[in-house]
């Protein structure tokens, strides 16, 4: 794994100590440095003008105060946040999540990670990422509409199709995007329907969306397996998590012949050995929004569920995190190993901590990091930009082809930028090298902004 160059471990210390605390901004941050010290060596204009230090610091951070009311007409508060990082290549864009855990550091990882998936698209999007400590889970309809209505009544400021563009993220899905641009619309008196994507299908959304982030990580892997002349059929998937990107993730396995045995969420996991019997599992979710437990309980039969324990106990050849953070550390990437893990790729953001990568990739599992794996979201999120900007609407068929072309050629310009750079297949150097190359040389095209 590569070591940290000289000047940019000199950056690196002064985002520590400007972002004191903040240990998931710091990890991320880290990763991609470690990453672009041949591109900085080869490349001195990068910095004289500061370049790398400059994209560490969100060109804006907003925190603001989201009071509502309960159903029992008691007075609520929560934080709201969007830090609008990098607009180099395009309005700032990336999901807003809602979760008790979400605080500066974690949306300013997720803001800084936006940066580089964004430029890998090779679509026209900067990088954003917001959200609040609301917890959905519990809340009454009614609740969730009230919050998201007062929250979008602070950010619709700062929001716009040229300026500023959120979507979803953990714990915000069609129906809170329905409440906020309901809401934004209301305020604003404009039917801008860019300045919010993953909208419903009537009302500006697009085909594939929902589905974008899922299909679109395991198009990747479909890529990853073909450098190997190997396909998805008949292969043992693990699939944590059991939200928007897990549930779609494992649909396209299943349809491209591999079975998913097993799921999960923040309760433990549930083990299927005939496959993720998929209409249920979406029944309990997206309908009673129940949890993992009642998809063992329905499904009955040997099916189980093991509560609290790790997903990455189960053997599989392909195991793809796609809930949270640090989710996948360096015991369970042993385990992993041991079991016959072949590929690891990351439908969530950041699911795999430094010491799993580092194992896995010592151990020649194929690595594909979320920048890249999980892109094909907001690339989507992109396309359905472009169908609001020109007031159209594309088939499903049309628009998973695009998403299938744009994850193909991420995964071939991750390989490419790896080989340039003397690293053959090592994902994670090829997406950071890509991804920050194209931003930098915006950044530097506009002079000192
Ligand atoms: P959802 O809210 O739909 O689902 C999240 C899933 O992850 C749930 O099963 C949830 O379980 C689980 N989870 C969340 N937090 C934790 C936690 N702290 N510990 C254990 N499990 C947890 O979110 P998404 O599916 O949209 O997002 C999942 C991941 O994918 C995130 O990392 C997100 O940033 C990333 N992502 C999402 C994109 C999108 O378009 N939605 C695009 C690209 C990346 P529980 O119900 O128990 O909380
Ligand atoms: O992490 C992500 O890429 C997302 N949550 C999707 C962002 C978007 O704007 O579609």
């Amino acid at each position: 794994m590569p070591v940290m160059d000289e000047n940019l471990i000199t950056v690196f210390d002064e985002v520590v100590a400007r972002n004191p605390g903040e240990t998931e901004f710091h990890q991320a941050t880290r990763e991609v440095l470690e990453s672009i010290g041949p591109v900085v060596a080869k490349h001195p204009e990068y910095t004289s003008a500061e370049v790398v230090r400059r994209l560490c610091e969100p060109e804006r951070q907003i925190i603001f105060r989201v009071p509502w009311t309960d159903d029992a007409g008691r007075v609520q508060l929560n934080r709201g946040f969007r830090v609008e990082f990098n607009s180099a290549l395009g309005p700032y864009k990336g999901g807003l999540r809602f979760h008790p855990s979400v605080y500066l550091g974690i949306v300013k990882f997720l803001g800084f990670e936006q940066i580089f998936k964004n430029s890998l698209t090779g679509l026209p999007i900067g990088g954003a990422k917001g959200g609040s400590d609301f917890d959905p889970k519990g809340k009454s309809e009614a609740e969730v509409m009230r919050f998201c209505q007062s929250f979008m009544t602070e950010l619709y400021r700062y929001l716009g199709e040229h300026t500023d563009v959120p979507a979803g993220d953990i714990g915000v899905g069609g129906r809170e995007i329905g409440y906020l641009f309901g809401h934004y619309k209301r305020i604003t008196n404009r039917y801008e329907s860019g300045t919010l994507t993953g909208k419903g299908l009537t009302w500006g959304g697009s085909q594939v969306r929902t589905e974008a982030t899922g299909y679109g990580t395991v198009f990747f892997v479909e890529e990853m397996l073909a450098t190997s002349r190997d396909t998805f059929e008949g292969k043992r998937v693990v699939v944590s998590g059991s939200g928007n990107v897990a549930i779609y993730a494992i649909e396209k396995v299943h349809q491209l012949g591999g079975v998913v045995v097993a799921c999960s969420d923040s309760n433990g996991y549930v083990l299927d050995e005939a496959g993720i019997d998929l209409d249920l599992l979406k029944e309990i979710k997206d309908q009673q929004r129940g949890r993992v437990s009642d998809y063992a309980t329905r499904r009955g039969g040997p099916v189980r569920h093991i509560k609290d324990g790790s997903i990455w106990d189960v053997p599989c050849e392909i195991a793809l995190p796609c809930a949270t953070q640090n989710e996948l550390n360096g015991n369970d990437a042993r385990r992993l190993i041991a079991n016959g893990c072949k590929i690891v790729a990351e439908g969530a953001n950041m699911p795999s901590t430094p010491e799993a990568i580092k194992i896995l990739h010592e151990a020649g599992v194929k690595f594909a990091p979320g920048k890249a794996a999980n892109a094909g979201g907001v690339a989507t999120s992109a396309l359905e930009m472009q169908q609001n900007a020109s007031r159209d609407s594309w088939s499903f068929e049309h628009t998973e082809e695009r998403l299938a072309g744009i994850m193909r050629s991420i995964h071939d310009r991750c390989l490419e930028t790896a080989d340039d750079y003397g690293q053959p297949g090592d994902y994670v150097t090829g997406a950071n090298i890509a991804g920050f190359t194209k931003v930098a040389d915006a950044m530097l095209a506009f002079g000192l902004i």
